[in-house]
């Protein structure tokens, strides 16, 4: 009795096998990158170089001083959380043929707010920097993204929330290009923290204004966001080339120039 439902079992275990193999072939045909996929290309090659950027922020951490090693870190830390999404939504989007930007967002708030983070600590490895520039740095932060989020989900109407979200970017400008976070920057930094801070603040401008383009062209046009969607892909992988891994590099040049300033200093 035991034998022959040990029997049966087998059969039916080598008739599942055989039902799921057509699936697994559909499936298998489905989830490799194609040549000719672009998009899946770049989703593929720049997690790659995220990976390879948050070994480098990482393991500098070690050659840089004290006060600097934190900056490197959250470098190292936008670059994994990045990575972490790419890896999916290039998954996503080989699977499924589309790329949800409900993805984008949740990397962004994550990694926005430690990019603007940033900018606070280089500053606060040279000087004292009162926690109102932090604080105003994120909730501008905030108020882009959420805008951003609430308009592309559908929850308020498109204009009004890219416009709550440009008036977050904004204010984050007003604070880097104006605000007090300037002017310590002006007054305090030296020579080499200038010129970073100068540079991050252009990205801020520049590299950050791909992403309010991409909104404007996939929701405020009156085509639909799927039509743009390729090339809106490929173009915020390389925005966030610039973004993510320029930015860190810049901050990684600033801490060894300061560290090395230091020991030179003190022989
Ligand atoms: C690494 C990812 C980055 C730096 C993402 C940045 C995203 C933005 C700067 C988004 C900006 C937007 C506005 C300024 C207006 C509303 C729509 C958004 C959220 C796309």
């Amino acid at each position: 009795m035991r034998k022959i439902f040990s029997i049966s079992k087998k059969i039916a275990s080598s008739i599942a096998l055989i039902a799921m193999l057509p699936i697994e072939a559909i499936a298998a045909s489905t989830t490799v990158l194609k040549p000719n996929d672009f998009v899946g290309i770049s989703f593929w090659a720049i997690s790659m170089a995220l990976v390879a950027a948050t070994a480098f922020f990482f393991l500098e951490t070690q050659r840089v001083s004290g006060k600097w090693k934190t900056s490197l870190t959250v470098s190292g830390l936008v670059t994994l959380v990045a990575a972490t999404h790419y890896f999916y939504m290039r998954e996503v989007w080989i699977t499924t043929g589309d790329t949800p930007t409900v993805f984008r967002y949740i990397d962004w708030i994550i990694t926005v707010p430690l990019l603007m983070t940033e900018f606070f600590l280089i500053l606060s490895a040279i000087t004292k920097v009162p926690t109102g520039v932090f604080w105003r740095l994120l909730i501008g932060t905030l108020v882009m993204l959420v805008g951003g989020y609430v308009g592309e989900a559908g929850y308020v109407a498109a204009w009004p929330a890219f416009i709550v979200g440009m008036l977050g970017w904004f204010f984050i400008l007003y604070e880097i290009f104006v605000g007090e976070a300037s002017k310590l920057n002006a007054t305090q930094a030296p020579a080499s923290v200038q010129s970073a801070f100068k540079v991050m603040r252009l990205i801020v401008v520049i590299g950050w204004a791909i992403y309010p383009i991409g909104y404007f062209f996939g929701y405020l046009t009156g085509q639909g966001p799927a039509e743009s969607m390729k090339s809106l892909n490929i173009i915020y992988n390389l925005a966030d080339v610039l973004n993510k891994i320029a930015f860190g590099v810049i901050i990684w040049s600033v801490a060894v120039a300061e560290t090395d300033n230091a020991a030179a200093l003190k022989k």
